[in-house]
C-alpha cells in the first residue's frame, strides 16, 4: 500500500458531476495502489450528518435530540455538516488515505476553513486541494436527475421556496482553486486525467 494522502475537495453545484468525477477517481488511484475513498451525501448524509428524520425514525433519539443534533440544509447546519466532514477528512488525510469529498460546501468561508484545518495539522500541513466543478446551473437543472430542480421551481412559483441551492439560496464559488472542471465541457476522463496530472506534479503521486 502506498501511503500519501491528502483532501480533494469537490464543490459545486447538485447535479453538477462532483461525485461521478470523484468516484471516477477513487477508482483509478486504488488500482494504483493509494488508498482512497469518497465521503459524499450517500454515506454521510445518512450517517454521521444525518437529518432529524431519520435519527428519530431508525436510530431511536427523542424529538428534542434529533432536533438538537440532526442537520439540514440552513446556512448553520451546512456549515456544521461541512466542518464535521472536514475533520473526517483531516482524519482520512493524516493516515496517508486520499480523501475524497463531494459536497455542495457553498460557503467560502466554510471551505477555507477546512483549509485551515489541514494546513494547522498538528502533525504538520496536509494537502488540500480544492476542486471546483463549475458546471452551469442550466446543465445541473437540464439533467435534474432527482427531480428536485423542479420541486425547487415549483415550490418558489407557489412562494414558499425550499432554499434549494442555485435557485433560492446561495453558491459562493472559490475565488483560487487548485482545479477547475466543467461536466458540460470536460469528459469524466478528461477531469481524471487533469487531477492526476495535478497530484504528479505536487508529488502526491
Ligand atoms: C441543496 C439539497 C437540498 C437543498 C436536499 N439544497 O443532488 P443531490 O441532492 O444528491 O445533492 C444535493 C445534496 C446536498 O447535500 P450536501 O451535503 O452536499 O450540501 S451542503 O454541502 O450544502 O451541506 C441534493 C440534496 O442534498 N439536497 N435539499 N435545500 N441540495
Amino acid at each position: 500500500l502506498r501511503q500519501s494522502g491528502g483532501t480533494l475537495w469537490f464543490t459545486g453545484l447538485s447535479g453538477s458531476g462532483k461525485s461521478t468525477l470523484a468516484v471516477a477517481l477513487e477508482q483509478v488511484l486504488i488500482q494504483r495502489g493509494h488508498a482512497a475513498y469518497v465521503l459524499d451525501g450517500d454515506n454521510i448524509r445518512f450517517g454521521l450528518n444525518a437529518g432529524p428524520k431519520i435519527l428519530m425514525e431508525s436510530r431511536g433519539y427523542s424529538e428534542e435530540q434529533a432536533r438538537r443534533f440532526g442537520l439540514g440544509f440552513s446556512a448553520a447546519d451546512r456549515e456544521e455538516n461541512i466542518r464535521r466532514i472536514g475533520e473526517v477528512a483531516r482524519l482520512f488525510a493524516d493516515a496517508g488515505v486520499f480523501a475524497l469529498t463531494s459536497f455542495i460546501s457553498p460557503y467560502r468561508k466554510d471551505r477555507d476553513a477546512v483549509r485551515r484545518i489541514h494546513e494547522q495539522n498538528k502533525g504538520g500541513p496536509l494537502p488540500f486541494i480544492e476542486i471546483y466543478v463549475s458546471t452551469p446551473l442550466s446543465w445541473c437543472e437540464e439533467r435534474d436527475p432527482k427531480g428536485l430542480y423542479q420541486q425547487a421551481r415549483a415550490a418558489v412559483a407557489a412562494g414558499r421556496g425550499m432554499g434549494f441551492t442555485g435557485i433560492d439560496d446561495p453558491y459562493e464559488p472559490p475565488l483560487h482553486p487548485e482545479l477547475t472542471y466543467d461536466a458540460s465541457r470536460q469528459s469524466v476522463e478528461e477531469g481524471v486525467a487533469m487531477i492526476l496530472n495535478y497530484l504528479h506534479e505536487r508529488g502526491l503521486l
